[in-house]
């Protein structure tokens, strides 16, 4: 039973919503308030609730919700001594008054609620909600300019199609969307997104990348949710009237000249930028740029389909490591709103890519070569190597073996040696020992670093380079790890 206390205009209010979910009954002082409702669906008491009288005849010790919401905060007090003494498990829910903050100080009050206060955040979620509406409006308003920019090029060139035109206008797009070097899942969804947006405005778009598509990951999702991205080197950016940014706003991450070149629109969540445009939503608060460009789908009643849901999805867990990393309320409410419409089947496809014959031949390798030291520690040369993406993967497999907390895999690709480097040792850094002993870098738990292969080069046998390349490699890290190697021989085993 739900126990109401003040019948007044809030009063009202809240016995219209709690009368829906269990019995309610209500008290106040004032008998009119009852008689002039049409309907009285609920059970009421005449009678002053400051006595413990009147709250017996309203069954207090039935009640599991009590709400004193009288405006009369003196009376408030009263009732919630009262209360909180002749119904002790009840949770009781107070009307409170910012200009008094301790009121209820000393009773026993689950939850003091400030009705003002309440609806002044409402009204300040509007005007957010406003600001967005607006930040829409410039982004279209911008779009459609790219547009028309766009027509006045093709009808240029259809004018002067006579003369030596190197540029016919009718080949051109509007908008390049430009990812970061490399392109991560958060980035490819972005882009995507502002794709659907632009189409949704009339505007056609390509989006492209730099560096490669990395991890199996990555390429099973733009597989299987059959996203076009074009290589940059297969771009004439001469050929774009915009450019858009997504998930960058650093000139040093992209694959395009771009602070020598116009940008129009920047959509981001690093606060690294070192560039500007003329549209610019970069929120470093939110742990996702899909977060942003699902805000703006859901603003422009745009819902997304089931490739570019899941998509978005999979963007905000890869980026906030499943909401491990920095995430906000903000990126929990777009993942709550893209669970509903992604579909979970392909999402587990994507998460769990199908491994290509090389990256199993070199896992085994991995293991096969393994050598262990102070039975702890992996290394372990997995010879010659086609992708590179399969060293970092052989490191956190040999990661999974018993006993093991620091691994080291490494490998020959294009005259350099590759290594990769993992540890779950919180004692170990080998972020600090790739780049000591090789000049690379990473994290505390994981490292990379590549060096030349230099004289080994001319070695052909490759019996010869292996025992060459684990040596050397072999040597450096124990050196830098500070493990003496001769006394240690003992120790390394090749099991
Ligand atoms: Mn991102």
């Amino acid at each position: 039973m739900i126990l109401i206390i003040g019948y007044g205009s809030f009063g009202r209010k809240v016995v219209n919503y709690a009368k829906t979910m269990d019995k309610v009954v209500v008290i106040d002082k004032n008998a009119s308030v009852f008689e002039s409702l049409e309907k009285v669906d609920f059970n009421y008491v005449v009678g002053d609730a400051s006595e413990k009288e009147t709250l017996n005849r309203a069954d207090i010790k039935d009640a599991d919700t009590i709400l004193v919401l009288t405006n009369k905060y003196e009376i408030n007090k009263k009732i919630a001594e009262l209360v909180s003494e002749l119904n002790p498990k009840g949770y009781l829910i107070v009307r409170g008054i910012v200009k008094y903050p301790d009121l209820y100080s000393g009773i026993n009050v689950n939850k003091i609620i400030y009705p003002i206060e309440c609806a002044a955040k409402e009204v300040i979620h509007e005007i957010e909600k406003s600001k967005l509406r607006r930040k829409l409006m410039d982004l279209e308003e911008i779009v459609m300019s790219v547009k028309i920019r766009h027509n006045n090029v093709s009808e240029n060139s259809k004018l002067t199609e006579n003369h030596e035109n190197n540029n016919n206008g009718d080949n051109k797009v509007p908008f390049l969307i430009v990812m970061h070097n490399n392109p991560d899942p958060d980035s490819i969804a972005s882009a995507m997104a502002l794709k659907r947006i632009m189409g949704k405005w009339g505007v056609d778009s390509d989006i492209t990348y730099g560096g490669k598509i990395g991890f199996d990951e990555n390429k099973a999702m733009i597989n299987l949710l059959g996203v076009k991205l074009i290589h940059i080197d297969e771009i004439d950016l001469d050929d774009y009237v915009g450019i858009a940014l997504v998930d960058a706003s650093s000139s040093k991450v992209l694959p395009i000249d771009a602070k020598n070149h116009k940008i129009d629109i920047i959509i981001d969540h690093h606060d690294n930028g070192d560039l500007i445009a003329d549209y610019m939503d970069i929120r470093s608060d939110v742990g996702a740029a899909a977060t942003i460009l699902t805000d703006y789908l859901m603003h422009l009643n745009m819902t997304p389909k089931q490739d570019l849901a899941t998509a978005l999805y999979y963007a905000i867990c890869t980026d906030t490591n499943y909401f491990k990393r920095k995430t906000s309320k903000k990126d929990f409410e777009a993942a709550g709103y893209l669970q509903d419409l992604m579909d979970p089947k392909t999402l587990e496809m994507i998460e769990n890519p199908e491994m290509d014959t090389e990256t199993m031949e070199i896992l085994a390798r991995a293991i096969i070569n393994r050598k262990i030291i102070r039975s702890s520690i992996a290394l372990s040369y997995v010879g010659m190597i086609k992708n590179r993406d399969a060293l970092p993967k052989a490191a956190d497999f040999l990661l999974k073996m018993e006993g093991i907390t620091t691994t080291y895999a490494f490998g020959i690709s294009e005259n350099k040696i590759h290594i990769s480097a993992r540890t779950k040792d919180l004692r170990i850094d080998v972020g600090d020992i790739m780049k000591r002993a090789f000049g690379g870098g990473g994290h505390q738990k994981s490292a990379a670093a590549s060096i030349d292969l230099g004289i080994f080069e001319s070695v052909s046998d490759k019996d010869s380079l292996r025992k060459l390349v684990e040596e050397a490699i072999q040597t450096k890290i124990l050196e830098v790890m500070g493990i003496e190697e001769g006394g240690e021989k003992s120790k390394i085993s090749e099991q």
